[in-house]
């Protein structure tokens, strides 16, 4: 006889390593629900031991692919591996849902790994957050590696980036754009970048010129990582082993400089800030305070009150406690 699990016995399950019930504790966190809510907790206190990888890059750079086959070559070498991939409608760029990339290969059956994928629209509180959660859990469930897959760095995916403790990005030859693309907004955030697609013709020109931008940007300070450029297929493996060593690499460069320690402080105070603003955001809307939102509209359009007060004012008006039973206490 199956009963209806409660919080602890669902977190507990899925700690001893119970993959429908690390399923069952994502969902409900993606859902906002009360159980899920009240082991965030919990779930964060038993975290904090995987390696979190960040694997990002333009549509249709072979991510999902390049993933499969990170997950391939960290299996042989008997690590455990939990993959969340946001994935986007793929349609566009002949991409494939990663779980279908992974089911594809050998390793369908094999409890060693675990594919979740996010979908980038419906969830209350939006992608970055149940993404962040998911990690959360798979963390707290003792995978040895985690990898997030994302599209790009918009501002969705720049809490994803903050919590990796170490970031891919995927270029592939021949395309002068998307090395501009790089240039823009993912350049900062690489502590690796991958060239995949090196079957390709130019692949060596691509890998010259994230070389030639990386000196440009200036050699590392003393101490630092230099980060490097690699080539890959993920189609076939080449490359895979030697992006798993640098992956280990670059891990044990964090630990031994403190920068873990640093990284994994700056990401604590960006989800602090971000929650913050979301209890603030949901704080203002709450049905508790009844009409006070819409009559400070009224007060603030009319210039009865200054917008300052009246926000100072809708923020002080109701407790944000009770949406946080298992945590907050004051
Ligand atoms: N020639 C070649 N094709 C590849 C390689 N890796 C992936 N591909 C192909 O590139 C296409 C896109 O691969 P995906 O792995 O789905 O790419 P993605 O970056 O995850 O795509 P999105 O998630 O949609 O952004 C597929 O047709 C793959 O078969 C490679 O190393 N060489
Ligand atoms: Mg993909």
């Amino acid at each position: 006889m199956t009963r209806p699990s409660t919080g602890p016995d669902l977190l507990a399950r899925a700690r001893t390593g119970h993959i429908p019930s690390q399923s069952q504790l994502i969902t409900a966190l993606e859902a906002q629900t009360p159980i899920g809510r009240s082991l965030l907790p919990a779930v964060h206190a038993a975290g904090g031991r995987a390696h979190v990888i960040g694997v990002t890059g333009a549509p249709g750079s072979g991510k999902s692919t390049l993933v499969g086959a990170l997950a391939k070559e960290l299996r042989a070498q008997d690590r455990t591996v939990a993959i969340v991939a946001v994935d986007p409608s793929s349609s566009l760029t002949g991409g494939a849902i990663l779980g279908d990339r992974i089911r594809m290969q050998e390793h369908a059956l094999d409890p060693g790994i675990f594919v979740r994928s996010m979908s980038t629209r419906g969830w209350l509180g939006g992608v970055s957050r149940a993404t962040v959660d998911a990690v959360a859990v798979l963390d707290a469930s003792g995978w040895d590696v985690l990898i997030v897959e994302t599209v790009g760095v918009g501002q969705a995916e720049v809490e994803i980036v903050q919590i990796a403790h170490t970031t891919v990005v995927v270029s592939v030859p021949g395309l002068g754009d998307d090395i501009q693309a790089i240039k823009a907004g993912l350049l900062e955030v690489a502590d690796l970048h991958v060239v995949n697609k090196v079957d390709r013709p130019d692949a060596n020109k691509t890998i010259a010129e994230l070389l030639n931008m990386l000196t440009l940007a200036g050699p590392p300070s003393a101490g630092g990582w230099p980060i490097p450029v690699l080539g890959t297929v993920g189609l076939d493996g080449t490359g895979v082993a030697e992006l798993v060593g640098t992956l280990d690499q670059h891990l044990a460069w964090l630990r031994s400089t403190g920068e873990l320690a640093t990284r994994e402080r700056s990401a604590a105070a960006a989800r602090i800030r971000a929650i913050a603003r979301d209890l603030v955001t949901d704080r203002i809307h709450d049905p508790a305070i009844g009409d006070a939102f819409d009559a400070a509209v009224e007060d603030v359009a009319s210039r009865r009150l200054d917008p300052h007060t009246a926000a100072a004012a809708l923020i002080g008006s109701v407790a944000i406690t009770d949406r946080f039973p298992g945590g907050v206490t004051t």
